[in-house]
Order: C-alpha cells, then sequence, then structure tokens
C-alpha cells in the first residue's frame, strides 16, 4: 500500500501508522465519552449513524455537483467519477455553495441525533451545531493540509469538538482523515499555534509533510477505511489533515466536517449567526484545486465577483509568459 499526504509518502511502520479504534462501547455513558475524548484527543465510531441517512445526503450533494460538471455523468452520479467542472466558471458558487450546506438531507447528518447525543455527552449540556458546514468534494489528486481546528473557531468559546463524517464510502487510499496520536497534549503547539486566531494572524497550514509533523508533534498517524454510518470526533486541540485522494477510478471523496458547542456559550461569528462572516471578503467555501488552471485554487475558499461567480486568475504558466 503506498499512502500520500500533500503529495509526501506517509511512513506506514507500526510506530508511525495505525488504525482508529472504534469507541462503540462508550455510546449512551457520558462521563466514558469525555474520558476517552481527554485521553485521545479524537473518538470513533463505527455506524453511528444510518448508512440510508448518509447515502441520501450524498446523493443529494452530489447531484448538485453534477450540476456543474464536477461529475462525469457517464457513470451513476453517486459513484463520483469525476468530470471536467465545465460549469464550474460559469456558475454563481456562493448560491451553489449555500445550497449545498443547507440541503435537508445534509443537515439531517450533521444534526442526526446520535451525532448530537455524542456532542451533548462530551460538553456535558445542550450543544448546537454551528450554522457553517463544511462539505468537502476532494477530487483525484487533492488532499488537505496539516492543522488544528481551534485557531479557526475560537472567538466564542473554546469548548468545541469537529466530526468528521464521511458521506459514503471512504476508503484511506481515496482521502480519509489521518489524526496525529497524541499531538492534543504537544506543548509545543499549546504554545504557538493554539494561541493564534487563524484569520487576524493569517494562519497557512502548519505543514504539508506527514513525516515533519509527526516528528514534531505526536506519534502515530492514525486513520480507516470508512464506511456510510461512521463517524470521526475531535477537539480543537487535534492535529489532522488527510490523505491525498489516490482513486484509480478517479472516485472523488465527499465527508462533511461540522462544529458543534453549548447552546450557553458564546459563538464565532466568523461560524454563527444569519449571516456569518467566514473568513471575510468576498470569498466561498469551494475546496480543492479544480481542473481550470487557477493558480489561487490550493485555498478552501474562492474569490467570488458580486454575482458569486469565481475571479480567476492566471494560471503560473500563463503569468510566466506574460513576463517575458
Ligand atoms: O476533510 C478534510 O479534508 C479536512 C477536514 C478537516 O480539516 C476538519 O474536519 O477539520
Amino acid at each position: 500500500m503506498h499512502l500520500t499526504a500533500n503529495g509526501h509518502p506517509l511512513d506506514l511502520s507500526p510506530e508511525r501508522y495505525g488504525e482508529l479504534e472504534p469507541m462503540n462501547h462508550l455510546l449512551g455513558d457520558p462521563a466514558g465519552l469525555r474520558e476517552a475524548m481527554a485521553e485521545r484527543g479524537h473518538l470513533f465510531f463505527r455506524t453511528l449513524l444510518d448508512p440510508e441517512t448518509v447515502l441520501a445526503a450524498r446523493h443529494e450533494i452530489l447531484l448538485k455537483y453534477a450540476v456543474l460538471g464536477e461529475i462525469d455523468d457517464r457513470y451513476p452520479i453517486d459513484e463520483a467519477i469525476a468530470g471536467d467542472g465545465a460549469g464550474v466558471a460559469s456558475a454563481n458558487l456562493r448560491a451553489f455553495s449555500e445550497s449545498v450546506r443547507s440541503g435537508a438531507r445534509y443537515r439531517a447528518v450533521t444534526d442526526a441525533p446520535e451525532v448530537m447525543d455524542v456532542h451533548r455527552g462530551l460538553l456535558d449540556g445542550e450543544v448546537r451545531s454551528f450554522d457553517m458546514r463544511w462539505p468537502r468534494f476532494v477530487r483525484p489528486g487533492e488532499g488537505c493540509g496539516f492543522h488544528c481546528d481551534g485557531p479557526y473557531m475560537n472567538r466564542g468559546t473554546s469548548r468545541i469538538f469537529s466530526s468528521w463524517i464521511p458521506l459514503g464510502r471512504i476508503e484511506r487510499s481515496e482521502g480519509a482523515l489521518i489524526v496525529l496520536e497524541h499531538s492534543h497534549r504537544s506543548d509545543r503547539l499549546h504554545n504557538g499555534y493554539l494561541r493564534a486566531d487563524a484569520d487576524r494572524d493569517g494562519l497557512t497550514w502548519l505543514d504539508d509533510d506527514p513525516v515533519n509533523v509527526q516528528n514534531d508533534y505526536g506519534r502515530r498517524w492514525l486513520t480507516a477505511d470508512f464506511q456510510p454510518g461512521d463517524a470521526l470526533f475531535f477537539g480543537m486541540h487535534t492535529l489532522h489533515g488527510a490523505l491525498d485522494n489516490l482513486s484509480a477510478t478517479r472516485r472523488c471523496r465527499l465527508s462533511s466536517d461540522s462544529r458543534y458547542q453549548r447552546v450557553d456559550e458564546p459563538a464565532d461569528p466568523r461560524w454563527t449567526g444569519e449571516h456569518f462572516e467566514g473568513h471575510g471578503g468576498s470569498r466561498v467555501f469551494y475546496p480543492g484545486l479544480g481542473s481550470w488552471q487557477n493558480e489561487d485554487f490550493q485555498d478552501e475558499w474562492k474569490d467570488v465577483d458580486e454575482h458569486g461567480r469565481l475571479r480567476l486568475r492566471p494560471a503560473t504558466g500563463a503569468s510566466r509568459n506574460d513576463d517575458t
């Protein structure tokens, strides 16, 4: 097996890499959930959600991506085989992004009773999900840099947990999430990076090389082959990223990440409220490189004009030619 993150190979030796361990025996035991989260920095559950609920959300979202040409419709849409994305440059991406994240079937996943119950247990009180949700359509060749969620979410309370939920089967070679064991206790993270505010301090990914990251902040990278219904929960201090999507059949990875806090604690205005701010400016959440040669497309957030259309910047090759 060969796995990469941001193009860098993972060290798959047993002391550097392992399997997420399901914690289903703790369901219904709030104190046990809190203790295990404090100890591990993450909690993984097999078939926490009804797989049919998850697959209904998958279908709802993939239909929308198919409209943009992001899915090759010579294959069944639910297979999510990458298309040419021909409709992306002319679409209203602001409307698209809102349409995906506000879909009723998608919301039935992020706010599923089983998911809310775990967060209620972890936070020992009534909880809410953030108004922003992060559905991710990850094309072949794409992944995600290493980071902790804290600096991106910390303007209200710091007592927040994230849920990463595969919307369909995601094998590790198709871009599964990876969490770094023991990273939530790293003094180095707590004394520096975790004190930052991502927007105010202009944070970028902490690193893109999985071996450097584990040398500096933790032990083994943990992951799994995910099935519909599985869910991974983690805290704001847990270092994580994603494996690259190396699908041989050009299958895109569809997953969701969402955040939860107690209803009686202050919320981060970037992500909650009727018109939450996001990362400000005129940017919308539309992760990934795509195939349309925009040099600014590594970022998860894309600049759009007043009609929600992408502001395309010339690809590096083109600007180099212009310079000469
Ligand atoms: O799914 C991904 O690629 C990244 C998700 C993530 O960073 C998160 O859940 O915080």
